[in-house]
């Protein structure tokens, strides 16, 4: 999913990491649900959350996953301080502002709907009738799934993933090929920024379910992690390789904000990735393009990303830099005798290898 608002969206990540399976939260709510009592837990303490409590009684013990069970036999709500570290109040009546708007029904879950919108701290309603532990924040409701229901979407998202990855390592390797060919068009270069951002889009919404699964997602957080590794870098590298006027005056960073933000649909469309890279016009999908060399030489092992700024900047583009000898090479700050060696030995053997293919 592109995310419009990021400091939205890490609030929502954080209160789910607080929720999620393993934590000691995620363990008293599990105990309220097999006890079938039933729950309204406010997750902050300020004047204002005082001012809604009328009735029940102050207790500001530490928090832990039985006490929380033990409250939540008792009618009312249990409201903890910021860190989730202290247990302060229990078995208060809630008085939100009766005219904040609620979709719910049923007064545990309006009163928790009414309570995260005034407060704005995230409220957590078990549901006694419907067995259903629903977390409220910034105006969303979020059902809180157990693992295995989580793991399930998840593992559906990662098989799209590995087949997404496939298709990206072959459009890079057919752009890498013609890039050694100086034959490259916009048409290519938008395919791989294309298949860059659908990669990165899916692995977002794992790296959600990560986050949502707590120490039940260390698996999946690893073959994420595989799967993915390096998909940032190159796509600031394929942006640099190829700037237009138009991105050379809005910078690599404004780029990639509005491939974030492109819809779907408009990702299915190499024009408008291509319109996006500032590449416009009837006939940009065919422009002939060359690129400045960033994302092969990121290719050549141990080479530190300032000799590879300096290695672009004195030959200007990859042509140039193929062509180049050892001596050629060594005229550039920093670049000694082996490391010139190893570039030269390095573009070769892409050179190479992208031929065979
Ligand atoms: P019991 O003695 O358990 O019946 P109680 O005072 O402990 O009464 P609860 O807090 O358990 O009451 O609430 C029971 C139900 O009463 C929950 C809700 O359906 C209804 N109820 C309580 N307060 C209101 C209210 N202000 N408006 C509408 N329904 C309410
Ligand atoms: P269930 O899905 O049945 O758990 P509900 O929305 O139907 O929730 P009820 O009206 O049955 O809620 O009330 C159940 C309990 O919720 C009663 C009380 O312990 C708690 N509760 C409801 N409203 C408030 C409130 N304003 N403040 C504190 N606790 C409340
Ligand atoms: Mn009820």
């Amino acid at each position: 999913m592109p995310s419009l608002d990021k400091p939205h969206d890490e609030r929502r990540r954080a209160t789910l990491a607080a929720v999620a399976p393993g934590t000691q939260i995620r363990d008293g709510l599990e105990r309220i649900l097999r006890g079938h009592t039933g729950g309204l837990i406010v997750l902050g303490y300020d004047q204002l959350v005082e001012e809604l409590c009328s009735g029940g009684f102050e207790l500001d013990v530490e928090f832990s996953a039985t006490r929380l069970r033990e409250l939540a036999k008792m009618d009312g709500a249990i409201v903890l301080d910021g860190t989730h570290d202290r247990i302060v109040r229990a078995a208060v009546h809630l008085v939100p502002d009766s005219t904040i708007p609620t979709e719910e029904s049923g007064t545990r879950h309006r009163t928790a709907e009414r309570v995260a919108r005034q407060t704005r701290y995230p409220v957590i309603s078990v549901s006694q009738s419907m067995h259903i532990i629903a977390l409220y924040l910034d105006g969303i409701r979020y059902v809180l799934e157990d693992s295995a229901a989580i793991l399930s979407k998840a593992n559906q998202a990662l098989a799209t993933l590995e087949r997404y990855k496939l298709r990206l390592d072959e459009v890079s390797g057919t752009l890498s090929a013609l890039e050694i060919e100086d034959l490259v068009t916009v048409r290519d270069v938008s395919a791989v920024v294309q298949r860059l951002e659908m990669v990165r889009r899916i692995a977002d919404e794992i790296e959600g379910y990560v986050v949502e699964l707590g120490t039940d997602g260390r698996l999946l957080s690893l073959q994420l992690d595989e799967l993915v590794s390096g998909v940032d870098v190159d796509r600031e590298l394929i942006v640099r390789d190829y700037p237009s006027a138009d991105t050379r005056a809005r910078g690599v960073e404004a780029v990639l904000a509005d491939l974030d933000v492109l819809s779907a649909n408009e990702l299915l469309d190499l024009s408008t990735v291509a319109e996006v890279m500032g590449f416009s016009g009837p006939d940009a999908l065919d422009l002939p393009v060359s690129p400045k060399g960033y994302r092969l030489l990121a290719k050549v092992p141990r080479l530190p990303s300032l000799v590879v700024e300096r290695l672009v900047e004195h030959f200007g583009g990859l042509q140039k830099l193929l062509a180049a000898s050892i001596d050629d090479l060594q005229a550039v700050g920093g670049v000694g005798e082996s490391r010139a060696r190893s570039v030269r030995e390095g573009l070769s053997r892409l050179a190479e290898s992208s031929i065979l293919e």
